[in-house]
């Protein structure tokens, strides 16, 4: 369907795309403009973030791009199976919780577990996912400039040439950037229906889940685990490694970790630490899991529903058949800090290449390829980044932990909330947007936080947070951590006061030291 001389609508892209989902349209959309004989600079194969950011920054640049997606939008999976639901999952749980723990007080009712159903929230989300596709498409096309071709593969033949739909396009750079999937463990019974990954969760669930096993530590399992939990579903995580100190998370900080920990099970989750499973067992269907526990014992937990978070395996056998890109051990295309593969011409980005597979990180390899395709040599480094997850709370953080600090650094000093030797429970801080009622109700669920500063040269090194409202702070946070911020740079910040992170008045109030102090 050429759709290059047609402006479409929200709604007219929200139908059309709805009508390819459900196979009504199987031809590709293509927005292509076939006057132009300038060769593409690069063909982006993959529109998802790193695909549709990289063709923005290309197209900006003056260059000429075209983007290839299966599915019939750009945006990839965030908007589809992954960030856009979690984070529509992760404020239900909130609420949730909120409701459950004030239940009967005040103006709240009693909680009613029965209505908080799993499956009617995913139904919620897919009632409505297509509104944001629609609005990628429209703003990909009508205010970026981008050519595309959606709802249709991409083939890659070699370094310069694609397949789409039986024509053949050819760009002087190909970007690879097909993302990665659920890699599930291989254990007996992984197969069987009932087992559900996040992507799965969303197109194929139907029917309510009473009971949950979560395999895996991941930071997935701790965000579903938590909505689960929440919504009535009694949740048990399986992980091999302690929770939030598998190897793709760094930098957490073991205060920030035992209350994050702690909260989950406060709210009635078994977290099973240093346990393997062993088989999922079903009769045609999921019936429960059995396990070895971190005392070499076995056990088995009745279950009707199984969930993933054991991390992810990239889309990369079709690169490496056809043009012999570098991968590693488990498939990641190996790139350099411009996102050139091994192969002259053919750059590759964002989950792909393998953690952290987050947002920015995927957008900026897109941009970066896109810089270095238009000649402008860019390199970025993603080794460090300021990082969340959710629970029922938001837990943010960036830079370095306090051990981590105390290795690094003679002198450190540490601020936090609650102050060391002061228990949750005794005090009713950190305390604003979305815990003022915990504050006068439960201060233990008001949440945490701390920064940490070298004492000699005054720099903020770290800074640690679980509460509500404070992640934007922490995009900030890592620019000013960066650019060297000091305690008395941070005093001189102007808070808004009652302001999620603290991080300013406690700053300040250590500000006028000569050798800074714990406070
Ligand atoms: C975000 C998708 S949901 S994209 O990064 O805007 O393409």
């Amino acid at each position: 369907m050429d759709l290059r001389n047609t402006v479409l609508s929200m709604d007219e892209w929200t139908e059309l795309i709805h009508r390819a989902e459900t196979g009504e349209i199987s031809e590709p959309l293509e927005n292509v403009d076939h006057d132009n004989t300038s060769p593409y600079d690069a063909i982006f194969v993959g529109g998802g973030a790193g695909g549709r950011f990289g063709s923005a920054y290309l197209q900006a640049r003056g260059g000429r791009q075209l983007v290839v997606d299966k599915w019939p939008f750009l945006g990839g999976s965030c908007p589809h199976q992954a960030c856009v639901p979690h984070h529509l999952f992760s404020e239900a749980a909130r609420e949730m919780d909120y409701m459950r723990w004030n239940a009967d007080t005040l103006w709240f009712g009693e909680f009613d577990d029965k209505r908080a159903s799993i499956r009617d929230l995913v139904e919620l989300f897919k009632a409505g996912r297509n509104n944001p596709h629609a609005f990628m498409n429209w703003q990909s096309k009508e205010q970026l400039g981008m050519e595309y071709i959606l709802n249709a593969e991409a083939t890659v033949i070699d370094a310069h040439t694609v397949e789409v739909a039986g024509q053949r396009y050819t760009a002087r750079n190909l970007v690879l950037a097909t993302g990665a999937r659920s890699y599930p463990p291989d254990i007996p019974g992984i197969e069987l229906p009932g087992v559900y990954d996040f992507a799965t969760l969303i197109e194929e669930l139907d029917y309510e889940p009473s009971r949950c096993v979560i395999i895996g530590g991941s930071k997935i399992a701790l965000e579903y685990g938590s909505f689960f939990q929440a919504a009535g579903c009694q949740t048990t995580i399986v992980s091999r490694s302690p929770l939030m100190r598998t190897h793709s998370l760094h930098h957490v900080d073991e205060d920030l970790r035992t209350y994050v920990v702690d909260g989950m099970r406060k709210r009635g989750m078994d977290i099973l630490e240093g346990a393997h499973p062993i088989e999922v067992i079903g009769n045609g269907k999921v019936t429960g899991v059995r396990m070895r526990l971190a005392d070499g014992t076995e056990q088995t937990i009745d279950t009707d529903f199984v969930f993933l978070g054991t991390g992810e395996r990239p889309h990369s056998q079709p690169f490496v058949d056809a043009l012999g890109v570098q991968v590693d051990d488990k498939g990641f295309i190996q790139v350099d800090s411009r996102m050139r593969t091994s192969v002259p011409g053919v750059y590759a980005i964002g989950d792909l290449i393998g953690a952290p597979m987050e947002m920015f990180k995927a957008r900026k390899c897109g941009m970066t390829a896109a810089r270095n395709i238009m000649g402008e040599p860019y390199e970025f480094d993603f080794s460090e980044y300021p990082d969340f997850l959710h629970t029922t709370y938001e837990v943010t953080w960036v830079g370095l932990t306090e051990a981590e600090a105390r290795q690094r650094y003679d002198d450190v000093a540490v601020i936090q909330m609650p102050p060391k030797g002061i228990r949750d429970d005794e005090l009713a801080l950190p305390c604003s947007e979305g815990s003022m009622l915990y504050a006068f109700t439960r201060p233990e669920l008001t949440g945490f936080q701390k920064a940490i500063y070298d004492s000699k040269t005054r720099r903020l090194l770290g800074a640690h947070h679980v509460g509500f409202g404070a992640k934007d702070a922490f995009q900030y946070l890592d620019h000013l951590i960066r650019k060297g911020i000091t305690v008395d740079e941070m005093g001189e910040m102007n808070e808004l006061f009652i302001n999620p992170d603290h991080f300013i008045q406690l700053s300040r109030l250590r500000a006028g030291q000569h050798n800074l102090t714990d406070l």
